[in-house]
Formats: C-alpha cells, sequence, structure tokens
C-alpha cells in the first residue's frame, strides 16, 4: 500500500530502528550522551558543553502552540476512491476520473478541549480531510454536525471564547457546562439549531469510525462550461451512526481519555480500515431563493428529503501515522485550500473561515513556509515568487522572484482557466457595503424544532437530560432562566421540563415555534447497523469449561466481532491467555458484554461492569452457570437484550447488532 504521498512522505521519514551512532545535530559523534561536562566529577556544569546545550535547547523548544480550537486530535491516511465521474457539476480532476485514486490525509478532533483533554467530552467533532490531488491539495474541513453556533465569521472569537474554560479560574476543561456558554446561547439565539445538535446523542460520538461529517458551508460546483451549483458535502460513515450514552461518556473521559484515537488506531493497525461514502447536495443557481430558509445560511440544514443527498465516492481510512507531532500536529487544514471546479458561496461564515486558518498557523507552525512541511506539501509540482522566511526548505535558484520578468521569460507562468488554471466563478455582485445581517438569516428556530421533531423518543430524552445537565451546571441563576427562555421559543414541553429540573421558573409565553416538518435522516435510530468490529468482553474464570469458551470465540471472531477475555486476574485458561482482568478494563470499553462465568463473591468491579453495562442498554449474555449470580445485580432476564446463552452465540448476536436497547427497563 503505497501511494502518492506515502512515497513522497517516504523521502523524509527517518527510520529510528536502524543502528545509527549518536551524534549531535551538527553530524559529531559523541562518546557520551548520559553526563554533562562538570568541573571535576562533583563540580558544576561548564557552559562550554555544546552537547548538553543542544540536548537541553531542542528539548526547551519542542511544544508549539497549540491548535486554539481543535487541539485535542487524531489523524490517520487513506485514499478516496470515485464513484461516478461528476464532470456534469465539477471540472475538478479528482472529482472526474473514477480510474484514479486520491490520497488523503483525515484529521478528528474535539472542538474545546485543550490537546490533553478526554476524548469522550460533549462536543461537536472536527473531520477534516485533505485531498492530495494532481491539481493540488483540496481539503474538506467539516465537522461531525451540518451547521454551525454563528452566522457570521466576526462573531468566532466571541463564540468561542464564551465556549472555553472561563477565564477568571480556568473552568471547565473541554464543555459547555458552564454559565458563560449558556448565556451565549440566550444571547445569540442563532446558536440554538447546532445547541440542539450538541445536546443531542451526536455530541457524544461512540468512535470517530461512527461519526458522520459535514462541509456546513455552502461551496459552489463549477464545471468546464462554467455552470455553478451550490452544494454541501457529506461524509456517510459505513459502519453507522453510533453514540455513547452520556453516564457512559463521562465514565470514559475517567477510565480511558484516549478512547477514540485508540479505537481508531486499533481498527486500522488490525486491517479494519474505517470506511466513509462522500455525498453531495446540489441546488441548481436558479434555485438559489427557493427555499424557506437562505442557503447560504450556516445555521441551516438543506433536509435530505428536500435537496437529496447523492453518494459519490468513497474514502478508506488505511494507515496509522508514523509519528503524530510530524503528521497530526502539523498538517494544517484550511477551507480556501481548492482546486479548479470547487469555489466558494457568499456564506459569511465561510468568508470569514477563508482568511483565519492560513492567519492562524503563522503562530502555530512559525512562520509563512508551513506548506513545505511534508505533511502539507501537495504531491504536484509547486512553483512562484514568494520567498525567503522562517523554515524556508527550498534553494531557489535563479534571478528572478518577481511577476511579469522579462530576465525568466516570465516563469513560473500562470494557467488559462481553460486548461487547469484557477479563476474564481464570474459571479455578478452589486451591492452597497453594509456591517448588517440579512433578513433572510433571522429565522433561528424553525429548524431547531424540526430537529427535535424528528428524534425519536429515547434521542428525546437523552437531549432533555444534557440540556438539564449543562444549564443545571450554570451558577448564575438569570443564565439559567434565560436559557430555559429560548429553548421555550423551540418547544414549551422542553422548556419546561429542563425548567423544573434545573429550578427557573417554568416560562408561560406561547411563543414556541409552529414548525412541524420532519427530516427522517436527521435521526440516527435506524443507522446501519453491523456486527463488523463490535467488541465484547467474555467474563471468565480459572474454572472456566475452556473448550465451549473457545467455540464461543470463534463464533465471534466468524462474525468479524472482536472481544477481550476478562477474568479477576491476568492468567491462562487452557491455551487461552486472559491479559485483561476487572483492576484493568470495564465494561464501558465494550459494545456488549458475554457473561460466559464469574467468581463468587461478586466483587464491586465486576458487578459494576454488568450494571453498567446493563443502564447503558447493552447486550448482556449470561450462561445458565452465572444466572444466580447474575441476580445479585440491577440486571432483570427478560428485559430486551439481556439473552440467556447456550452452546451458542446465535441470539446473543442478533441482539448485539442492534447496539443499544432502549426498551430496556431499568
Ligand atoms: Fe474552524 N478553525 N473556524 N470550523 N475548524 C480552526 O484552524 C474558524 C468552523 C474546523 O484538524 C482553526 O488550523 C473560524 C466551521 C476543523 O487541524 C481556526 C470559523 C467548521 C478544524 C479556525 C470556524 C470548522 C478547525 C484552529 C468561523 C466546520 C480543525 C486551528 C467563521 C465546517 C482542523 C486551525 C484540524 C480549526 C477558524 C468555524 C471546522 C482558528 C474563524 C463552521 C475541523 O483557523
Amino acid at each position: 500500500m503505497s501511494n502518492e504521498k506515502d512515497k513522497q512522505l517516504k523521502a523524509h521519514t527517518v527510520d529510528t530502528t536502524q543502528p545509527a551512532a549518536l551524534t549531535t545535530n551538527q553530524g559529531l559523534k559523541m562518546a557520551e550522551d548520559e553526563f554533562s561536562v562538570k568541573a571535576g566529577e562533583r563540580g558544576p556544569t561548564l557552559l562550554e558543553d555544546f552537547h548538553f546545550r543542544e540536548k537541553m535547547t531542542h528539548f526547551d523548544h519542542e511544544r508549539i502552540p497549540e491548535r486554539i480550537v481543535h487541539a485535542r486530535g487524531y489523524g490517520a491516511h487513506g485514499e478516496f476512491e470515485l464513484y461516478e465521474s461528476q464532470e456534469k457539476y465539477t471540472k475538478a480532476k479528482f472529482l472526474n476520473d473514477t480510474s484514479k485514486k486520491t490520497p488523503v490525509f483525515v484529521r478528528f478532533s474535539t472542538v474545546q478541549g485543550s490537546k490533553g483533554s478526554p476524548e469522550t467530552v460533549r462536543d461537536g467533532r472536527g473531520f477534516a480531510t485533505k485531498f492530495y490531488t494532481e491539481e493540488g491539495n483540496y481539503d474538506l474541513v467539516g465537522n461531525n454536525i451540518p451547521v454551525f453556533f454563528i452566522q457570521d465569521a466576526i462573531k468566532f472569537p466571541d463564540l468561542v471564547h464564551a465556549i472555553k474554560p472561563e477565564p477568571h479560574n480556568e473552568i471547565p476543561q473541554a464543555g459547555t457546562a458552564h454559565d458563560t456558554y449558556w448565556d451565549f446561547f440566550a444571547q445569540n439565539p442563532e446558536s440554538t439549531h447546532m445547541t440542539m445538535w450538541t445536546m443531542s446523542d451526536r455530541g457524544i460520538p461512540k468512535s470517530f469510525r461512527t461519526m458522520e461529517g459535514f462541509g456546513v458551508n455552502t461551496f459552489r460546483l463549477i464545471n468546464k462550461q462554467g455552470q455553478s451549483h451550490f452544494v454541501k458535502f457529506h461524509w456517510k460513515p459505513l459502519l453507522g451512526t453510533h453514540s455513547l450514552v452520556w453516564d457512559e461518556a463521562q465514565i470514559i473521559a475517567g477510565k480511558n481519555i484516549d478512547f477514540n484515537r485508540e479505537d481508531l488506531y486499533e481498527a486500522i493497525d488490525k486491517g479494519d480500515f474505517p470506511e466513509w461514502e462522500l455525498g453531495i447536495q446540489l441546488i441548481k443557481e436558479e434555485d438559489e431563493f427557493k427555499f424557506d430558509f437562505d442557503i447560504l445560511d450556516p445555521t441551516k440544514v438543506w433536509p435530505e428529503e428536500d435537496v437529496p443527498v447523492q453518494i459519490i465516492g468513497k474514502m478508506t481510512l488505511n494507515r496509522n501515522v508514523d509519528n503524530v507531532f510530524a503528521e497530526t500536529e502539523q498538517v494544517m487544514f484550511s477551507p480556501a485550500h481548492v482546486v479548479p471546479g470547487i469555489d466558494f458561496s457568499n456564506d459569511p461564515l465561510l468568508q470569514g473561515r477563508l482568511f483565519s486558518y492560513t492567519d492562524t498557523q503563522l503562530l502555530r507552525l512559525g512562520g509563512p513556509n508551513f506548506h513545505q512541511i511534508p505533511i502539507n506539501a501537495p504531491i504536484c509540482p509547486f512553483a512562484n515568487n514568494q520567498r525567503d522566511g522562517l523554515h524556508q526548505h527550498q534553494i531557489h535558484k535563479g534571478m528572478t522572484s518577481y511577476h511579469n520578468n522579462g530576465i525568466n521569460n516570465n516563469e513560473p507562468h500562470t494557467t488559462p482557466a481553460g486548461e487547469g488554471g484557477f479563476e474564481p466563478y464570474h459571479e455578478r455582485i452589486e451591492a452597497h457595503k453594509v456591517r448588517a445581517r440579512s433578513d433572510s438569516f433571522l429565522d433561528h428556530y424553525s429548524q431547531a424544532k424540526m430537529f427535535l421533531n424528528s428524534l425519536s423518543q429515547p434521542e428525546r430524552q437523552h437531549l432533555t437530560d444534557a440540556f438539564s445537565f449543562e444549564i443545571g451546571k450554570c451558577k448564575l441563576d438569570f443564565v439559567k432562566q434565560n436559557a430555559v427562555n429560548n429553548l421555550n421559543k423551540v418547544d414549551k414541553k422542553l422548556a419546561e421540563e429542563v425548567a423544573l429540573r434545573v429550578g427557573a421558573e417554568v416560562p408561560t409565553a406561547d411563543e414556541e415555534s409552529k414548525e412541524t416538518k420532519v427530516s427522517k435522516a436527521l435521526s440516527t435510530l435506524d443507522t446501519i447497523k453491523k456486527l463488523d468490529t463490535l467488541s465484547v468482553a467474555v467474563f471468565v474464570t480459572a474454572d472456566s469449561d475452556a473448550k465451549q469458551i473457545k467455540s464461543y470465540l470463534k463464533e465471534l471472531a466468524t462474525n468479524k466481532v472482536n472481544y477481550k477475555l476478562i477474568a479477576d486476574r491476568a492468567m491462562k485458561l487452557g491455551d487461552l491467555k486472559v491479559t485483561e482482568t476487572f483492576d484493568t478494563v470495564h465494561s464501558t470499553s465494550f459494545d456488549g458484554i458475554l457473561v460466559a462465568d464469574v467468581a463468587e463473591p461478586l466483587m464491586p468491579p465486576v458487578k459494576d461492569s454488568i450494571e453498567a453495562a446493563n443502564r447503558h442498554y447493552k447486550t448482556i449474555g449470561y450462561t445458565q452457570k452465572v444466572q444466580s449470580v447474575l441476580a445479585q445485580t440491577a440486571v432483570k432476564e427478560g428485559e430486551p437484550g439481556i439473552v440467556l446463552v447456550g452452546s451458542d452465540l446465535k441470539d446473543y448476536l442478533n441482539n448485539l447488532v442492534e447496539q443499544r436497547h432502549w426498551a430496556r427497563k431499568l
């Protein structure tokens, strides 16, 4: 597996597993690396010790500023293949040629937390993809939620200040459950729709592999004839869209802050390559004003029932990075990185993003030459008259570095649009200069209500619980009240329920949105459900029937289900090795548990794992042998997803594939 980007990166890769003499950065072989040069064995260190100084100085400068948002992220390499040429809509070559696989690099992230924060916090998730195309890099810098908190980029610093830990005490880390966020929510009601999404199950994805991705902003596709279509981009995970439950997410945030990256790394490492299909929603230029929302407003979805998502290709992530800093940390994305055939709309959020992403790298990556860092470099040739600057790696030979020049035949030359040169879409604009918002952007509640209308009962319950948790964490009563009052403009019942739980006055005004529209695509209840790569903890003891356990494991493996054997201590069961114990893992790390055998008396961590699986609605299999032990827990036989297993796992697997059993009574 080696594509053009892999080959390019290889030229910069240093294989540290090979024998090599330890040298200074000047190539000087060193006879000693453990002791500094001193005046006598017990004396002070001497300034002349250049090796000590170089080693320490390099170490002192190892860190770079973390991203102002999306600091906590994880990346992987892969490929994109196109199902069918899209030349009718775009001249972008990577969307025209089905025979070509385009190398990609993807970085997933949380938005709010710092670089070391837990990964299962309630938040949006970044889903940024760099396509290394023959016409230059194209970046689709998206999120796992299709709308954004604000409509105009000028409010981004305000939003981020409100979301991040409060400045006077730097609390809380990586979450919106605090006063400044809910104050922002109430004072800036355009954030209502996205907040409905973050408070829903979408705010706590189970895995990067089970998240959708959305370009959010409206772009344009331009074909060879110069015709434009408005477009929104979608990534649809082939494993379906699955989430955690909040209690589970909070436990994992303590037990395994690397939960999502570990899942991605291990899946790729094992060869279970995650896949997403790329979809596009298109609106013809002449249909721009046919909708009851403004298609340039990034707080609005284009309901899939009205504007169908056309699936055009597939992305597969198939290689972990060799070095997280060099690749995942140094990668930079920008929505301004487009190729001919993809262009911008006047979406005011997008317009501001086009500036911000490059600007922030000047600080983060320390100068204007970040495009030369291997992970960021295009795989096609690049040349212009930009010169010098910090960290310049190229040696530009020749006399000229200006356009137009006569000395060098005006090289590097421009390329006419018809031959692959980029030119902006010839949009006609006639306007007064204003600092204002279009009236067509003023409906902040209809789509928030449509989202609510579209949720299944359990999803709606989760949403109510999440609002109650988050607003309940506010310390200022009027912030709670204003937040509840804003919710009342979406749905009276929701506002009432939350008000009661957080101790606010129940709003009396009859001002809820009258929107009745439902968009099925917004619910994840009927998402794709597959056994592939689900994980099961099989509980065993030293006395378990190894033959039967082996047969269970074989059946799990045949169905592509991953498993781990868990017991109260690490041991061998026949020729099976039990490496995990109730001290090291918990049921929150698995999609289901199979209680084949447990030691008695039932120890608290074992009981806790079983009961957590139960209240997280997971499939629990149990053998007759443990029936009496199970009776000592909160698990109720006969409830959905509580399965008595005999010699095979057929029934168990039929339940496991459902992943959650929402009908279970707790
Ligand atoms: Fe970003 N965003 N953003 N954003 N964003 C950044 O760029 C910004 C927005 C998104 O893994 C920053 O390199 C502004 C929407 C992702 O490296 C920064 C506005 C969407 C990532 C920035 C937005 C995103 C970023 C911080 C509003 C979904 C991580 C570090 C006008 C479509 C990319 C960096 C990675 C990162 C600015 C809104 C997605 C500061 C000004 C909407 C996935 O430039």
